[in-house]
């Protein structure tokens, strides 16, 4: 750990205010240039525990960057991970006010929902057994830096850009589908603005969902039966306005939708 502990904490503070009081800030590391990946999720730890303290709820965990499309978009080349709670999850064909964003992006990804607790270290192929659902998903994003700009801890310590997330309404075994495979058409207003496959997620979303167990390991953690799991975005982002209608349609997976207003 490179930075004291009550910068530390005066930090995820400084987080979470921007995430609640919907404003940009400097990135962390502009100031604090050693601040390290440790910290970064000692950061985002605190950040989750005041906002849980605040009556929200742990319901899963998100990977990020785990496309090579979102790695060149964000200039950022580790896949990461962020907390998922009860007041980021929407559904299906909801409309979301522009006024709750600063400046967001909807991405195309996939779900698991697990049955089982599954603990690292294991393979792609143990974390599968411990899902008992998968699902078109779309995660609405919105760093809390300005212009949507960061390094790879400043985004850690921002919760990976956690705003919202919706889950397709339907939910598939995994014998299924052909997770390692799933064609994925991302939509802006009617017009397809990235074809893509699941393939483009670690090559397998199997591979996000076990590297997520591994990196929760190494802080001791583990992930529960019943929370959600997003594998990361197959494409790049699209930034999202008032009026913006969203869709993904994946197959076997049916279509998943998000309207955006004032
Ligand atoms: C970081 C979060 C990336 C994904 O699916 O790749 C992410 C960002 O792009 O702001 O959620
Ligand atoms: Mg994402």
């Amino acid at each position: 750990m490179a930075l004291a502990e009550n910068t530390i904490a005066s930090l995820a503070e400084r987080v979470d205010t921007a995430a609640r009081e919907l404003h940009t800030i400097v990135k962390l590391t502009d100031e604090f240039s050693e601040l390290d990946m440790q910290d970064a999720y000692t950061i985002q730890r605190r950040s989750m525990a005041r906002r849980f303290e605040r009556g929200e709820v742990l319901i899963g965990m998100k990977m990020g960057l785990t496309s090579v499309a979102k790695m060149k978009q964000m200039g950022v080349e580790q896949p990461i991970y962020g907390h998922l709670t009860d007041v980021m999850l929407r559904q299906d064909g909801d409309t979301l006010s522009m006024g709750d964003f600063i400046h967001p992006r909807c991405e195309p990804e996939i779900a698991f929902i697990l049955s089982r607790d599954l603990r690292g270290p294991v393979s792609p192929a143990q974390a599968m057994l411990a899902v008992e659902g998968i699902c078109a998903a779309i995660e609405v994003i919105d760093s809390r830096y300005e212009k949507f700009k960061f390094t790879l801890a400043d985004v850690v310590a921002d919760n990976a850009s956690s705003v919202a997330f919706v889950l397709g309404s339907e939910v598939r075994k995994p014998e299924e589908v052909e997770l390692g495979n799933i064609g994925m058409s991302f939509e802006l207003d009617g017009e397809v603005k990235h074809v893509g496959s699941s393939a483009a997620i670690l090559e397998h979303p199997a591979r996000s969902l076990a590297a997520m167990a591994n990196m929760l390991h190494e802080r001791g953690e583990y992930l529960r039966a019943g929370q959600i799991v997003l594998a990361g975005a197959a494409t790049a982002a699209e930034f999202v306005h008032a009026g913006t209608s969203v869709c993904l349609r994946a197959d076997g997976l049916g279509e998943v939708r998000l309207d955006f207003s004032e």
